[in-house]
């Protein structure tokens, strides 16, 4: 719909790419992932520096929404995630995201898009698909485009295939992404820009984006990953732990925009 169209257009720049900025980790990872730099455990704060330093939209949950969702001036789009859940669960149950709110309490918080993990893979992977594709039908008839975070994992996908990184893992992850209405992918990094180039083509025109994964020490080995990406075919990257557990995140996130959205050389980003 021109809806769903007009809405992506709010995270993507006329290149189809996107750099988003991810803050859902105080629930998904507990708030020691804030120690490092504790003074973006505060969510106005650390917004305010990175909508302030370009990126093209942030993704957080519907709490901080109504606490922050405000610092995320129009320069940025708003996607809010419906699921999750804590690292206190048991192990065992560790393998589902849960809802947490609706589509149209997204919606009354100002969200452009709502998103929603499901764990491809998982033993409760079919309450992951039922949750998805109930988002997924009330967003699309509202005009409202819908983001899967499509992470394979299970004990299957151990056993069979060694890791969840393994490209016909993460591929059929994103595929499974296409095929449940997803309009926006973000998954893993398979390792390789080939394996990538993949995981682009089994998502079948829908926008793949790299999930940013923990702080790499240099922040060359990050870009470079992102680089990779792009030259893959991939539309950017929904980045966390890389930018909000630097004091600055500034550098960081002009060299994440120079190499997604100028196709710039990573060594010339990580100097500019
Ligand atoms: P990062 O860039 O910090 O990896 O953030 C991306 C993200 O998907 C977050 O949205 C989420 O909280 C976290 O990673 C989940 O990571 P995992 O399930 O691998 O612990």
């Amino acid at each position: 719909s021109i809806g769903i169209r007009r809405r992506l257009r709010r995270f993507f720049r006329r290149d189809g790419r996107a750099l988003i900025f991810a803050m859902d980790h105080g629930f998904e990872h507990g708030p020691t992932d804030f120690e490092p730099v504790w003074e973006h455990v505060n969510p106005r704060v650390i917004i305010r520096k990175v909508v302030r330093a370009g990126v093209d939209g942030v993704m957080m949950l519907p709490g901080i929404a109504r606490i922050a969702g405000d610092a995320v001036k129009p320069t940025a789009g708003l996607m809010i995630k419906l699921t999750s859940k804590t690292n206190l669960r048991p192990k065992e149950e560790q393998l589902l995201q849960s809802q947490l709110a609706l589509v149209e309490d997204a919606i009354k918080l100002g969200a452009d898009a709502i998103a929603a993990t499901v764990y491809w893979g998982s033993p409760q992977e079919d309450v992951m698909m039922r949750q998805f594709a109930e988002i997924a039908s009330y967003a699309h008839d509202l005009g409202f485009p819908v983001v899967q975070f499509a992470y394979p994992r299970g004990p299957y996908i151990n056993e069979k295939y060694g890791k969840k990184e393994d490209y016909r893992v993460v591929m059929y992850g994103a595929r499974a992404a296409a095929e449940s209405g997803a309009d926006m992918i973000k998954t893993y990094w398979t390792g390789s820009k080939e394996t990538f180039a993949k995981v682009v083509d089994a998502a079948a025109g829908v926008p793949v984006l790299l999930s940013g994964g923990a702080k790499a020490e240099n922040p060359l080995d990050f870009l470079k990953v992102v680089w990779e990406v792009i030259e893959a075919g991939g539309a950017g990257a929904v980045v966390g732990r890389n930018i909000f557990q630097r004091k600055n995140p500034e550098p960081m996130i002009r060299a994440l925009i120079r190499v997604i959205h100028r196709n710039e050389d990573p060594e010339e980003a990580a100097k500019a």
